[in-house]
């Protein structure tokens, strides 16, 4: 073993050390905390919508503050006591449409809070096993860069205003 191997051998190590802290950090919180602190990100308020009945999907938001000096990004999540998978979606305006798209990666700048939302960023969850209803809680792993898997309780809460349409996502490209 050449001595670049040593170093990223070394570096590997060093990641792995870092994600058992995180984990650490977050089964010190108490069990039903519904803000999850995850090295450097604060992870706020996890929700979803009641789903629409009939349809196979639903959409879940949170709150992620990066109160560290390094960037880092939500590059996935799952949830599969209760759906297949999950994926990262953007709405964006289109002309006069408002259309969803999957993206591979949500930035989280240093000293930033960013919000997924409804007309915004969320988590799309895709084959629901069965409709979510108010008040359901649900396990929710957040897999980001460099704070590793952080898992979290979402829950389901009930919409104060008109519930937004997800039907689009069913044909969404994938
Ligand atoms: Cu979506």
């Amino acid at each position: 073993m050449n001595s670049m191997q040593n170093r990223s051998l070394f570096r590997a190590l060093r990641t792995r050390v870092a994600t058992a802290c995180a984990f650490a950090a977050f089964a010190a919180a108490p069990a039903w905390a519904h803000d999850v602190t995850a090295g450097s990100l604060l992870i706020s308020h996890p929700h979803a919508r009641p789903s629409v009945p009939g349809q196979p999907t639903g959409a879940a938001y949170v709150a992620i503050t990066n109160r560290g000096a390094a960037a880092d990004r939500l590059v996935g999540a799952s949830a599969a006591s209760i759906a297949d998978h999950v994926e990262l979606h953007e709405m964006r305006r289109d002309g006069d449409v408002m259309r969803m798209r999957e993206v591979e990666a949500i930035e989280l700048p240093p000293g930033r809070t960013v919000t997924l939302e409804p007309g915004g960023l969320h988590l799309m969850l895709v084959g629901l096993k069965a409709p979510l209803a108010v008040g359901q809680r649900f396990e929710l792993t957040l897999t980001f860069r460099r704070a590793g898997r952080v898992q979290v309780d979402a829950f389901v809460d009930p919409v104060a205003e008109m519930p937004m349409q997800h039907s689009s996502h069913a044909s969404a490209p994938r």
